[in-house]
C-alpha cells in the first residue's frame, strides 16, 4: 500500500488522481508545504512525497512517471517513441505552465515579502497565455497524447485548474472543455475530494 504525503490542494493532488485511475489503494497524510510531515520525508518540506515500502520519492512527476511504468498504466512504455514524444509534452509542460505558475506563486506568497517582485506576474500571464495557445494547438485528440490519458494530461489538467485559482487569464473554450472533462473523471472528483 502506498502512502501519499501532501495536502489535496497542492501538486500532490496529481499524485491522488494517477492513483485512483490506477486502481491502487494508498493511505493519505494530507501534511501542508515546509510542515513536520513533510520535512520528515523531504529534507527541503516540499510536497508531495510518495511512501513505497522503504523507499521514499519525492517530485510529482518522478512519482507518477515512477507509478506509470511500475503499473503500466498512463503512460507510453518505456523505451519507445510515443514515450519519448509523450515525455517531451510533460517536460514541456512543466517550462510553459508549472514554472510559470510557481513563479507566480513564490511571488505572491512563497518568497518572504522583501524579495517578492508582485509586477512580474504581468509578464507570467502574458507568458501562460502563449503556453495555453500552443498547448490549444498541439491538442488534436481527446487526450494530449490521443485516444488515451497519459501522465501530461494529469499535469496539464492540474496545472490549467491552479492558473484559474492565481486568477491567470481564461483559456479559449477547446482548452477549458478540456480540462472541465479530466475533471469530471470519477478518478478526479474521488482525489479531489479528500
Ligand atoms: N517540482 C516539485 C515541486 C514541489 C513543490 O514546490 N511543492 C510545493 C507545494 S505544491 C511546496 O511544497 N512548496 C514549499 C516550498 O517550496 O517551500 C513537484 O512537482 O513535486
Amino acid at each position: 500500500m502506498y502512502t501519499v504525503i501532501g495536502a489535496t490542494k497542492s501538486r500532490a493532488l496529481r499524485v491522488l488522481w494517477a492513483l485512483q485511475e490506477m486502481g491502487e489503494p494508498y493511505t493519505h497524510i494530507p501534511a501542508a508545504p515546509r510542515s513536520d510531515d513533510a520535512h520528515a520525508h523531504n529534507p527541503l518540506g516540499k510536497i508531495p512525497a510518495l511512501i513505497d515500502g522503504d523507499a521514499v520519492i519525492t517530485d510529482s512527476m518522478a512519482i507518477l512517471t515512477y507509478l506509470a511504468d511500475k503499473h503500466g498504466k498512463l503512460t507510453a512504455p518505456a523505451g519507445t517513441i510515443a514515450r519519448a514524444h509523450q515525455d517531451a509534452m510533460t517536460f514541456w509542460l512543466i517550462d510553459e505552465f508549472d514554472a510559470i505558475l510557481w513563479a507566480a506563486a513564490k511571488h505572491s506568497f512563497v518568497l518572504p515579502e522583501d524579495l517578492r517582485m508582485p509586477a512580474i506576474k504581468e509578464v507570467l500571464k502574458v507568458e501562460f497565455e502563449r503556453a495555453a495557445a500552443v498547448l490549444t494547438d498541439r491538442l488534436e485528440g481527446p487526450f494530449l497524447m490521443g485516444d488515451n490519458i497519459t501522465l501530461p494530461d494529469i499535469l496539464a489538467c492540474h496545472c490549467l485548474s491552479w492558473a484559474i485559482g492565481a486568477k491567470f487569464p481564461r483559456t479559449d473554450d477547446k482548452l477549458f472543455q478540456y480540462a472541465k472533462t479530466l475533471r469530471e473523471r470519477p478518478a478526479f472528483q474521488a482525489a479531489s475530494a479528500q
